[in-house]
């Protein structure tokens, strides 16, 4: 968690509204973006729109592995649990799993609480599963508008006797750095507790060309994904230069980090952009991290695992390196 102090402690130049984890961001060195600021409105379409890309391989392979898989792994789920899945956005492949369950389990069997901190994202989870689980009653399907952890501690007291199933998928994991996802997935189990399980979809480090060309589409949607987080982030301060970023305010620069095996979404600023916070600038040409999708080895999955204390012993199914999914136990 940042200290308390990240915002200054004279509480008169910062504006109002600025959060304190993108106060945090921007004060580091280079300066960093909290992921959350992707997901606006028009982030969410924009993000919707790189599933549908043929560049970006992560959504279809995740979906396929799902729906070649459901049978086991609904085989490894108990019948009374709850499933809890962490920025459900529109489930489009949770359905998959669901029907899995209500097939080996029965009618009557499922319950679902989607968590994601979009209200919209929300609704369409709601509309996508009566249409493609129609033996999943509604009455069966919460929504829970919060962040993951707010979200499964709100999961555990709605059901305090229950086993909590909790899908985190799309590989959203790969979005905080190490020690980040260590804390968030340690965090996530105790607000579970014990006997409850967690499925975890991890996208694969894989050749570079593959990964640039998933990031740096020939249609400009993850540019446009990108810069769209930086004019939100601008817009959350109140700076008149979000108005700019449509116009080409700053450039996207993808980058494939082997050594840290993670992809790296930059933006470099055209021209100087003055006070984002009072006496805090971009300057002219400097570099501004938007976002990181790490990339993972079967050994990676295992020690992050680990670190959170969590047992990888619920399954494994994977797509010939491309990527996994493992479920894991508290
Ligand atoms: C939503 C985290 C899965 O890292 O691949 C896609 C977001 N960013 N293109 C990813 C994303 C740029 C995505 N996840």
């Amino acid at each position: 968690m940042p200290s308390g102090g990240s915002g200054g402690g004279d509480g008169c130049s910062t504006p109002v509204s600025a959060p304190a984890d993108l106060v945090c961001g921007l004060q580091r060195s280079p300066k960093y973006l909290p992921c959350r600021f992707l997901y606006d409105e028009r982030g969410s379409q924009l993000y919707e729109q790189i599933t549908q890309l043929p560049e970006y391989y992560p959504y279809e392979t995740e979906k396929r592995l799902l729906a070649q898989h459901a049978a086991a792994i609904a085989s490894q789920f108990p019948a009374s649990s709850v499933v809890v899945e962490l920025g459900c956005g529109d489930s489009t492949k949770t359905d998959l799993l669901l029907q899995a369950l209500l097939d080996r389990h029965g009618p009557g069997s499922v319950r679902f609480c989607g968590v994601d901190c979009s209200a919209e994202a929300l609704r369409q989870t709601e509309r996508s599963l009566q249409r493609l689980v129609p033996g999943l009653p509604q009455a069966q399907v919460e929504l829970i508008e919060a962040e993951y952890l707010a979200g499964v501690e709100e999961a555990r007291r709605r059901h305090p006797g229950a086993m909590l199933s909790i899908l985190w998928l799309g590989s959203s994991v790969g979005n905080f750095s190490s020690g980040e996802a260590a804390e968030l997935l340690g965090a996530l189990c105790r607000a579970a507790g014990e006997r409850s399980q967690l499925l975890l979809g991890t996208d694969m480090w894989k050749d570079a060309g593959v990964l640039l060309r998933a990031y740096d589409d020939s249609q400009g949607v993850s540019s446009a994904f990108i810069r769209n987080g930086m004019r939100h982030a601008l817009g959350t301060l109140g700076h008149p230069a979000a108005a700019e970023v449509a116009s080409g305010l700053f450039a996207y620069e993808p980058v494939v980090n082997s050594e840290r095996q993670q992809v790296e979404m930059w933006v470099r600023a055209r021209r100087r952009v003055p006070d984002v916070l009072p006496g805090l600038h971009i300057e002219e040409g400097e570099r501004v991290l938007v976002e990181i999708s790490r990339k993972f080895t079967p050994e990676a999955v295992a020690a992050m695992a680990s670190a959170a204390g969590l047992l990888p012993c619920g399954g494994a199914w994977g797509s010939a390196g491309l990527y996994s999914l493992t479920l894991l136990l508290t």
